[in-house]
């Protein structure tokens, strides 16, 4: 465990908080705050610590909190499903849950009170939400058809796990990586589309042959905020496809990253705390022999390339798996957002035609694997499919967004409404010949990544009419997948009464969109 904390270097807001006390010791206080009510709980605790163990106070809905989950690879079974969908459906509408960015669950509208029973189902089915908020390592990402993707290379799903596992010590909770300077990201690839988006990760394995053997290429640094995006860079390193030495690397990572964030500057700024902060103070060549030494072995150079040569995926449909005789269909969730009901109904598909697994994918999507082909045609009628549809129009099929300030405090513009009937609206007017990623998020932080999207929008405030309003900074270029690179601020801010109009020049001009027959625009 590291001591910096109580060195006579200069500390920042959050840590002071952290070195008056650790963020996961509020695990053995949450019984005693469920006994007390949330508004008698310690200000820091509250706001701050209970994060530790993925719980969220929201000021925009005060005594409703969020519960961030953990699930390594986006694999969840229909079991762990319910057990979820049981946690909301007491608190009726205000009871929802979301599928996040980083192939994850979050809970909405839960009381205090709960948590604790909660938490022991959490545990009765495998399922935790230790360690995902705060200067913690966030859920860790893979590919969604890792397992079945007929092109697939490495699968990945053990080994996010076991990852997960040597961070949270088995869900209890490590306090060897409870105090990182900052936020840590985490994603191991075994796909050829680079499903999850290594260049945005603080620590990415993306799949290489290294002399003919089958492992990784490591990549590190990348992040997205509010002051600076940065993508990740190579490091040199290959390592085998073995669980063991991911595991090991994954842990010298971090450690290095720790124990070192104090006496290099990490944890006075907040702002200069990601760990490519760290890799740009030593260089490249420093940082790779500290994670050698901690590593306790030598590290082979990188593989001359690798092996993301595909376009990114976005798994909706019905596709053939490597298991003959079975495909996965992938379920357009709009905005990644569910409610009681359908995550039973979710879980009840999976068991009735799947094996009573659910996969989550980075675009808020779900995918049902391993439902035999003469069963397919059945599926297609259930009900939920009304909803969560396997082949959406052109926009709305690709649109993702961050929560917004229908629950977030930072977020400057309502998101996901407003980004679903856009995408609608505009679908109904055009022709798009080709896919359109809209990335929108509320607030500079960037949790929707908009500068992944073909086309992003960010939450700003723009004047109109002599008054201010909320409006969106219009980001374009991403590009995913093979050769991925991060896109830049082609428009400071529209207003979003004028966001449709722009938007739809921009779809015609740029992405070859035209004008439905019969359809008219009045200026
Ligand atoms: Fe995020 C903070 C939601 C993915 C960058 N993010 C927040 C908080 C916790 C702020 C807060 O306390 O209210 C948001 C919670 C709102 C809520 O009620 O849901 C929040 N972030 C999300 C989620 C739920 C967006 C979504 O709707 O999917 C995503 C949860 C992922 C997960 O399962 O853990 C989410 N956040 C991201 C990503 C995308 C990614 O990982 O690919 C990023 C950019 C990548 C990165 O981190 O480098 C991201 N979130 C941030 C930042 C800026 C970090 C920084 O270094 O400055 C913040 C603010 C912070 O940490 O201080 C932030
Ligand atoms: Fe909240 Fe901003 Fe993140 Fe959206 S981008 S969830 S508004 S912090």
């Amino acid at each position: 465990m590291t001591t910096e904390a109580n060195t006579k270097i200069k500390l920042n807001k959050v840590e002071k908080v952290k070195a008056a006390k650790d963020g996961l010791d509020v695990k053995n206080e949450l019984e005693y705050f469920a006994k007390i009510g949330w508004e008698a709980v310690d200000k820091a605790d509250l706001e701050t610590r209970l994060k530790w163990l993925g719980i969220f106070y929201r000021p925009v809905t005060p005594g409703e909190f969020m519960v961030r989950m953990r699930v390594p690879n986006g694999v969840i079974t229909s079991e762990q499903m319910k057990v979820l969908a049981g946690g909301i459906e007491r608190y009726g509408d205000n009871g929802t849950a979301d599928i996040t960015t980083r192939q994850n669950i979050q809970l909405r509208g839960v009381r205090l009170e709960d948590i604790p029973e909660l938490f022991n189902r959490f545990k009765e089915v495998g399922l935790t939400s230790i360690q995902s908020g705060m200067d913690n390592v966030r859920n860790l990402t893979g590919s969604p058809v890792a397992g079945i993707d007929p092109d697939e290379l490495i699968d990945t799903r053990q080994m996010n796990q076991k990852v997960q596992d040597m961070i949270t010590n088995n869900g209890e909770g490590n306090y060897a990586f409870t105090n990182l300077p900052r936020k840590f990201n985490i994603a191991i690839e075994g796909a050829r589309d680079n499903s999850i988006h290594a260049e945005l990760n603080d620590l990415a394995y993306v799949p290489a042959y290294k002399d003919g053997v089958l492992g990784f290429n490591v990549l590190v640094g990348g992040y997205l905020s509010a002051q600076r995006c940065a993508e990740s860079i190579p490091l040199g390193v290959w390592l085998p496809a073995n669980d063991d030495d991911i595991v090991e690397f994954s842990r010298a990572v971090l450690t290095v990253y720790t124990q070192n964030g104090a006496a290099e500057g990490l944890r006075a700024s907040r702002p200069k705390a990601r760990m490519m902060w760290l890799i740009e103070t030593w260089g490249v060549e420093k940082f790779r022999n500290e994670l050698e030494k901690e590593f306790g072995k030598p590290l082979a150079s990188a593989a001359e390339k690798d092996e993301i040569t595909q376009d990114k995926k976005d798994h909706l449909g019905i596709h053939p798996q490597k298991q003959e005789g079975y495909s996965y269909v992938g379920l357009h969730v709009p905005m990644g957002r569910l409610n009681a009901e359908s995550m039973f109904e979710l879980a009840r598909l999976a068991e009735v035609y799947g094996n009573g697994e659910i996969r989550l994918t980075v675009e808020q999507n779900a995918i049902i694997p391993y439902i035999a082909n003469e069963n397919v045609d059945t599926f297609l009628t259930e009900p939920l499919l009304e909803k969560f549809a396997i082949d959406p129009s052109t926009l709305t099929r690709s649109v993702i967004s961050c929560t917004g300030a229908q629950y977030c405090n930072f977020a400057i513009i309502e998101t996901k409404q407003t980004a679903l009937k856009l995408a609608q609206e505009l679908d109904a007017e055009l022709d798009i010949p080709q896919r359109v990623r809209l990335h929108w998020t509320g607030c500079p932080n960037s949790c929707g990544q908009p500068q992944a999207g073909d086309i992003g929008l960010m939450g700003t405030k723009v004047r109109k009419d002599g008054k201010a309003v909320a409006g969106a900074k219009i980001y374009s270029g991403g590009k995913v997948g093979h050769g991925a690179e991060l896109g830049t601020a082609i428009n400071q801010g529209v207003a979003l009464d004028d966001l449709k109009t722009t938007l739809r020049s921009l779809l015609i001009e740029k992405f070859n969109a035209k004008l439905k027959d019969g359809v008219t625009i009045e200026e």
